[in-house]
């Protein structure tokens, strides 16, 4: 039997299967979303390591051939990947705190998560790279925090994130995602839950006066450029190829506060955003603004000219831009298809010239659960169905063509993934480059796929080959949790320095303070008392600090800046106090400062945490407390 038929004859299981699982997850939802595994995961293993046998082999001392940027979930980080090797490069602290980099400890890092500092977690879902023309240019990923509604900026040039901004008057930033073309002027992100408007104390029983935003980032600054007010709520997003439209889906239009309320529509929406149309109204001194924020708020609730509403099989999901800007697709997951809208309706619609209903071309069925779409560049979709633990890979424009009610088959093929897949991504899918070679699919169980590690497992990265006409499984990758998303880009698109400069404006607020106190960090060490501050500056070359003791008194506020002098590539020192949770990493050529309390008189030894030297033990020194 070929595989096409195999594929027809596993889809028509699949669709026999349906209706069972489709009511019992509209009914109860959650848990009956996770289950019907059945025996499926035994000849999927073996399918597996087949695959794996004729895959790729990048050897030790190889490069890979792309950059993987994936979200930490809740661990709140982002780590860098190779690809397709799938190794871990790095990782880049963002909303955590992180004990080897000093993230949440630093001075240079506090600054940077302002008054956020003072929480501890963070849950980013969506890196995404900053683009010019439509292609990635490598120089910002973006990540939103859905947990304390934050949107971060990293710079790809050092991996450290460099800007934090809280978003306001919304709660939970979750879908985002960046304008492709002309350049990344905005970072388009969602709030998610709704929230009384000012949302201090007011309308707590009244949930129909709650509203939540589409909200837009300057990309440069890391101000909130502006906040539109939506009807029901959003979720996933993306932009288009002409800069001037954005969609996003919303699950609950009902405005439901508990989960059989957000269910009760047959229909939501996917919101489509008119830009252009947004940024006349707030240069023309159109809106208002709300409570203690000065960022320009519109109304877009339905009815508005800078919105319009395009119902969609209910509780959509994701949102995914076709990389020849001609489609937005938004994937059902409690319906077995996906919607495609024509991106060039959208003028029309915004015209009034048709129904919102007339942009959609195509709603092809495709198996239980569609959560997220990615795209090969070749005319071709892959599309997550969580409940079936399968990619489905349907043909665009053969879907288009079955809509309107010719006989063609759109299904490629299914593939059997492990298991209950999320996002999905395919190399450069975002950009115009999208060259259908690699497939990462992030399944949010192992289940048995790796040994076990008790109660809590890893999820499975799963990466795929889509270069010939059928997938195939190559590797399976254990993450911790939560990689909701990744992003593949070229190697040759990313341009890291190998050592900082020393005018990197990362630490240049410390350089700042060094100056005022007259300190030639490149030169000496020194102790400078303020008070009952000291500022204690010391270099370090392997395998010595500048300084191997100070004196400062019980009560004082010590602040310690280290300036690495090493020029050497990959020679990082580290700075840990024993005993006080002082901690940081200082790279070759970087100042890095920490503030702390001497609060205890005595002997309190420092040493270089970083393994830099033959002699590195004995990088060490004394802070010697004297009793108040
Ligand atoms: S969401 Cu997690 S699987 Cu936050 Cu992009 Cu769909
Ligand atoms: Cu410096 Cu170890
Ligand atoms: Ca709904």
């Amino acid at each position: 039997m070929s595989d096409h038929q195999d594929t027809l004859q596993n889809l028509g299981r699949r669709l026999f299967l349906r209706n069972t699982a489709m009511t019992s997850a509209a009914g109860v939802a959650g848990a009956s979303l996770i289950g019907g595994l059945g025996g499926a995961s035994l000849l999927s293993s073996r399918h597996a390591e087949a695959a794996s046998a004729n895959g790729v082999n990048i050897a030790p001392g190889e490069l890979d051939e792309y950059y993987g940027f994936w979200s930490g979930g809740h661990s709140g980080e982002v780590r860098v990947l190779g690809v397709p090797s799938m190794r871990e490069l790095m990782r880049i602290p963002v909303f955590n705190t992180d004990s080897a980099t000093g993230w949440g400890i630093t001075n240079e890092s506090r600054r940077i998560l302002g008054d956020s500092a003072r929480f501890l977690n963070g849950d980013s879902h969506h890196p995404h790279i900053s683009m010019t023309d439509g292609r990635y240019d490598g120089k910002y990923l973006f990540i939103n925090d859905k947990a304390n509604t934050r949107v971060a900026r990293i710079r790809l040039d050092v991996m450290k994130t460099d800007r934090i901004t809280t978003i306001p008057n919304v709660q939970a930033i979750h879908g985002l995602r960046l304008q492709k073309v002309p350049h990344t002027k905005y970072v388009f992100c969602n709030g998610e839950l709704p929230i009384p408007q000012v949302n201090d104390g007011r309308d707590l029983d009244s949930p129909e006066d709650y509203w939540t935003m589409f909200n837009a980032v300057d990309a440069e600054s890391m101000d909130v450029a502006w906040q539109v007010i939506v009807d029901g709520n959003l979720d996933n997003t993306d932009a288009d190829y002409t800069g001037r439209f954005v969609g996003a889906t919303c699950y609950n239009s009902e405005k439901g506060m508990t989960l059989a309320e957000t269910m009760r529509n047959e229909r939501d929406w996917v919101v489509v955003f008119d830009v252009e149309a947004i940024e006349a109204a707030v240069s023309a001194g159109d809106y208002k603004t709300l409570g203690d924020s000065s960022v320009p708020v519109l109304d877009g609730r339905k009815g508005s000219a800078f919105t319009r509403y395009i119902p969609v099989p209910k509780n959509p999901h994701g949102l995914n831009t076709t990389p020849d800007g001609k489609y937005f697709i938004a994937n059902g997951k409690l319906s077995p298809t996906v919607t495609i809208i024509a991106i060039d309706k959208l003028p029309d619609l915004f015209n009034d010239n048709i129904e919102p209903r007339d942009t959609v071309v195509g709603e092809p069925e495709l198996g239980l659960g569609p959560l997220h779409t990615t795209f090969d560049g070749r005319g071709n979709g892959y599309t997550t169905l969580f409940i079936d633990s399968q990619v489905a890979k349907w043909n665009i424009e053969d879907a288009i063509r079955h809509y309107n009610g010719e006989d063609v088959t759109y299904l490629r093929q299914k593939l059997d993934v492990h298991y209950q897949p999320g996002h999905n991504h395919a190399s450069l899918t975002e950009s115009r480059d999208a060259d259908g070679k690699w497939l990462v699919v992030l399944s949010k169980f192992s289940k048995d796929r790796f040994l076990p590690v008790g109660p809590l497992r890893p999820e499975n990265d799963q990466l795929i080959d889509i270069s010939g006409e059928e997938m195939k499984l190559i590797h399976d990758g254990p993450t911790y949790a939560e990689p909701h998303d990744c992003i593949l880009v070229r190697a040759d698109q990313i341009n890291p320095l190998k050592v900082w400069q020393r005018d990197d404006p990362f630490f240049a607020d410390t350089v700042a303070m060094a100056k005022a106190d007259g300190v030639n960090l490149e030169q000496e060490s020194k102790v400078i008392r303020d008070g009952n501050k000291v500022r204690v500056y010391m270099t370090s070359i392997a395998p010595t600090f500048g300084l191997t003791e100070f004196r400062v008194k019980q009560g004082d506020e010590v602040t310690v800046v280290v300036t690495n002098l090493d020029r050497v590539e990959d020679l990082t020192h580290g700075f840990c106090v024993v005993n006080h949770g002082v901690q940081m990493e200082i790279g070759p050529q970087q100042t890095a400062s920490v503030t702390f309390t001497a609060d205890r008189a005595g002997v309190h030894w420092y040493y270089c945490n970083w393994f830099c030297h033959a002699m590195h033990m004995e990088m060490t020194g004394r802070m010697l407390v004297e009793p108040a």
